[in-house]
């Protein structure tokens, strides 16, 4: 394994901002809603929801497992194209209107970061117009640019838990797994990149606090500020955040270093 931390991999959706339940949840029903459909997503359901990723996947399987009466059309990959069209429009309208700020300590983080001469990348499920709306509008105008990769959405035909998304943006760096962390928010996404090879730290959020964590280096509450600190809730590198407040670039680099010890005594 590497010995130096070259870049951090980081999930959109529920890790850099809490973008869920009141992003793209509520862009989901103003899409419906605009289509004359009466469907209607609680922020319960949507829960439920969540287990399928990808806006267009969930969509396929609210109709399978909720709506079994419903008159498809006879271009149902096209009915749900043109949903997620609007629903993409909707949740981009939410974001450059300002309603969905970064969670704390991302913006410090990604900063220090760059500061420090790391190389940052983008693994997500969510579209390509979603990543480039949250990074300009929550992160800075050209918060795109802070990204050497951005690996987003249909780029990939398998989305998380496979790797896929993982594999294509080490792929696109030049880089092995163990040059990097990868930040992650859910079960699905700590699947993805642990099967990717990489080592993850979570920030969970109220969607994902009760899930299954196995194999990360790290498990927080949020990344924390010097004067809001984190709590650690699990993983395997709790030692290496003792007396750590917020999760920043030397805690990353204990964290990479103590799995690569991990990995040479194995
Ligand atoms: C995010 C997703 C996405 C978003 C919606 O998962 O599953 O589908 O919920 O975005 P992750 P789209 O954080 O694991 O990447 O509607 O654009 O798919
Ligand atoms: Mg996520």
């Amino acid at each position: 394994m590497s010995k130096t931390l070259s870049a951090l991999l980081f999930d959109v959706d529920g890790t850099l901002a809490d973008t869920e339940r009141d992003g793209h949840r509520v862009a989901f029903n103003m899409a419906f809603a605009e289509a004359g459909l009466d469907w209607d997503w609680s922020a319960e359901l949507y829960g439920e929801l969540l287990a399928v990723t990808g806006g267009k996947e969930r969509m396929r399987f609210y109709l399978d497992r909720y709506r079994p009466d419903f008159e498809r059309p006879d271009d149902l990959d096209g009915f749900i194209a043109g949903l997620h069209q609007a629903k993409t429009r909707h949740f981009t309208d939410l974001l450059a209107a300002g309603r969905i700020p970064l969670r704390p300590g991302v913006d410090r983080l990604l900063r220090e970061a760059r500061g420090r001469g790391l190389r940052l990348a983008i693994a997500t499920t969510t579209t390509p117009a979603n990543v480039q709306a949250l990074l300009r509008h929550a992160l800075a105008p050209d918060g795109e640019d802070w990204f050497e990769v951005i690996a987003a959405g249909d780029v990939v035909p398998a989305k998380k838990p496979a790797p896929d998304i993982y594999c294509y943006a080490l792929e696109r760096m030049g880089l092995g797994p163990g040059d990097c962390l990868a930040f992650e928010d859910s079960e699905n996404g700590v699947r993805s990149a642990r099967d990717a090879g990489l080592k993850t730290i979570v920030t969970v959020n109220d969607y994902t606090r009760g899930q299954d964590f196995d194999g990360a280096a790290l498990v927080l509450d949020e990344m924390g500020e010097p004067d809001a600190p984190f709590q650690v809730l699990g993983g395997e590198g709790g030692a290496e955040a003792a007396g750590a407040t917020c999760l920043d670039v030397d805690l990353a680099i204990r964290l990479h270093a103590d799995c690569r010890d991990a990995a040479e005594t194995a």
